[in-house]
């Protein structure tokens, strides 16, 4: 498979999918910064949905990191995921999404500390619920093991929502034990976010 990933170096959306397609050293990284003028113009163009990431398989866009991950899952042969890994994906994914908003409403001007809106108190809660929920899990991954899209999401997530400040991890120790642990598995340093 020709493959090309379009994304930034900061989305952690980007990098579980950059993480997933580590060792096939066939797929093209294609960086698009869409907080400046060229990219976002070129993002608008290439995807309808005006988010990152993009896979393009030849002449075939894939959105939506679900997705590709489901399409790639399909051409590696990976094992499917059980119900609860998928529960996993899910909140992980939310948590994610949660943060992308609270940071996106920020750059935008908007206080997010607003403790009467009640959009932002429900983006809010989520992001501390939903990392309890996914800690038990997160505790009994290991690298031997366990290095697979579930806990790359993972590493991507954790990353990304200190590096934004949306959350702070200080009531989740075990979730800075496990991204820890996991430092040394193929490509995570590599996709570090960088350092501005
Ligand atoms: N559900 C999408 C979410 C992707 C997403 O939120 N990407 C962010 C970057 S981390 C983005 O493009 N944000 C710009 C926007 O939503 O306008 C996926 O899983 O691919």
């Amino acid at each position: 498979m020709t493959l090309t990933l379009i994304g930034s170096y900061t989305s952690p959306f980007v990098r579980k999918i950059r993480l997933l397609l580590w060792n096939d050293k066939t797929v093209q990284f294609q960086p698009l910064n869409y907080f400046e003028e060229v990219g976002n113009k070129m993002l608008r163009e290439k995807s309808p949905f005006n988010q990152l990431p993009i896979l393009m398989d030849g002449d075939q866009p894939i959105y939506e990191t679900r997705v590709m991950f489901n399409y790639i899952a399909k051409k590696q042969n990976l094992k499917p995921l059980t119900m609860d890994e998928e529960n996993i994906l899910s909140a992980i994914d939310a948590i994610i999404s949660s943060g992308v908003n609270l940071f996106s409403l920020k750059k935008g001007g908007m206080n997010v500390d607003d403790e009467s809106n009640y959009f932002l108190i429900r983006q809010k809660q989520r992001i501390p619920n939903l990392l309890k929920f996914i800690t038990p899990w997160a505790a009994k991954q290991q690298v031997e093991n366990n290095w697979n899209y579930l806990t790359m999401s993972m590493v991507a997530l954790i990353d990304w929502i200190e590096f934004r400040e949306v959350y702070n991890l200080k009531d989740f120790p075990e979730l800075r034990v496990f991204r820890e642990r996991f430092n040394q598995c193929p490509g995570v340093v590599d996709t570090n976010i960088p350092k501005a």
